[in-house]
């Protein structure tokens, strides 16, 4: 009799899955009549895990063994706080826990084990035990949002935002710099001396910003030239969707004197398209109303120019592109089509690096903007500035 149930249990759990992984089973009462775990033995080797899709049965008690064919490797499901180091050797390693939160739990290597680790994953699939069956459909979900994607790690290219999703009740965190001293000036020698314009004086900003909602996050960011901006963004397309295009809106509003000066809005789409596995592009059309603000921040501009085109019309265009797993070239170009034409459009070039989800990126660029008003005002002609921003997510 407990042959025929074992038996009927894993038919329907086939049926089920359809893609039932060669896994050992054994499921069912033990001899004090508790359920015995699901074992699912998997293996580790560069640069794969097998099977890299395993589904459970919610509420169901699991033990993974998990053993390396060749080196040391790690196993981390981060949304279920579990964690592990894979030894050499081929010794298993146990993993037991209760399948308590229905979704997709992506797994991962988490100890580096050589070129292909970035891709060194898979998917713990837990279906609602009334759902049995039921596929849970990939999509933008609090399990997703908590993944890192490795083609829009952040919140931002350089000054333009992305479409990346930040989990409901998860918090980011960036931090800018933009080192006022032209490049150009005084000669190489000089530009030594001055360490590339780090000793100059910054303009500096930091940023926090909040998941109110699945896909609907708001920010402030405030300068140490006293502006602040206040911001909100909500996610229409998922970039990770099977189109590969994202669709973000974002509302600001910013203002000099701790936002109690005369302030900006400004309303943006921001368009994205994935390219493969190696690039991210962006173009954001934005309208940005009161930009001739003197003071506010661009050198240019003089006291006396606060008068006209103030609502002005800009392109975003952008790039990330992925040359090494973890590190990045990007670019920006803004056009601006009407209204504010003070000095040249706005461009930046940076290169990144990721660490997990965190970024560090060193920037050059002929404008010190990082908020639409400011990027409105347009760049230098002829001085080019170094940079920095630091990107750290609390989840
Ligand atoms: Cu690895």
């Amino acid at each position: 009799m407990r042959r025929w149930c074992d038996a009927t249990t894993l038919a329907m759990v086939v049926l089920a899955c359809g893609t039932w992984p060669t896994a050992a089973m054994a499921g069912g009462q033990g001899e004090d009549g508790a359920q015995q775990p699901r074992v699912i033995e998997i293996t580790a080797s560069r640069f794969e895990f097998t099977p890299s899709e395993i589904e459970v049965l919610a509420g169901e008690r699991v033990r993974l063994l998990i053993r390396s064919t060749d080196v040391e490797h790690g196993f981390a499901i981060p949304t279920l706080g579990i964690g592990e180091t894979i030894p050499p050797g081929g010794e298993p390693v146990a993993i037991d826990f209760v399948a308590a939160e229905p979704g997709r739990h992506r797994f991962a290597c988490s100890v580096f084990c050589g070129a292909g680790h970035d891709r060194m994953n898979g998917i713990l699939t837990i279906v609602p035990a009334a759902g049995r069956g039921a596929q849970p459909t990939a999509g933008p979900d609090a399990v997703a949002d908590l993944e890192i994607d490795v083609l829009e790690p952040d919140f931002n290219l350089i000054a333009l935002p992305t479409t990346l999703r930040l989990p409901r009740h998860k918090f980011a965190f960036r931090l800018t710099h933009r080192f006022s001293r032209p490049l150009g000036r005084g000669g190489f020698g000089n530009l030594l001396e001055d360490f590339f314009g780090f000793d100059s004086f910054a303009r500096m900003g930091l940023e926090f910003r909040y998941g109110v909602l699945p896909g609907t996050q708001v920010g402030i960011y405030r300068g140490n030239n006293r502006n602040i901006q206040i911001f909100g963004r909500q996610n229409i397309l998922w970039q990770r969707g099977p189109s590969g295009i994202g669709l973000d809106v974002q509302a600001s509003i910013e203002g000099l004197n701790n936002l109690r000066e005369e302030s900006s809005g400004s309303v943006a789409a921001i368009l994205s398209k994935r390219l493969g596995e190696w690039a991210s592009l962006y173009v954001e059309p934005t309208w940005v109303g009161n930009v001739s603000k003197p003071g506010r921040f661009h050198t240019s501009i003089d006291d006396d120019d606060d008068d006209d085109d103030d609502s002005t019309f800009m392109l975003g265009l952008g790039a990330r592109l992925r040359v090494r797993p973890t590190v990045y070239l990007i670019g920006e170009y803004v056009p601006r089509f009407t209204g504010f034409d003070d000095g040249a459009h706005h461009i930046s070039f940076a290169i990144e690096k990721r660490v997990g989800g965190h970024t560090f990126q060193l920037n050059f660029s002929n404008s010190l903007g990082t908020t639409p008003a400011q990027i409105a005002q347009g760049g230098s002609t002829d001085d080019w500035f170094i940079g920095f921003n630091i990107a750290r997510k609390f989840y």
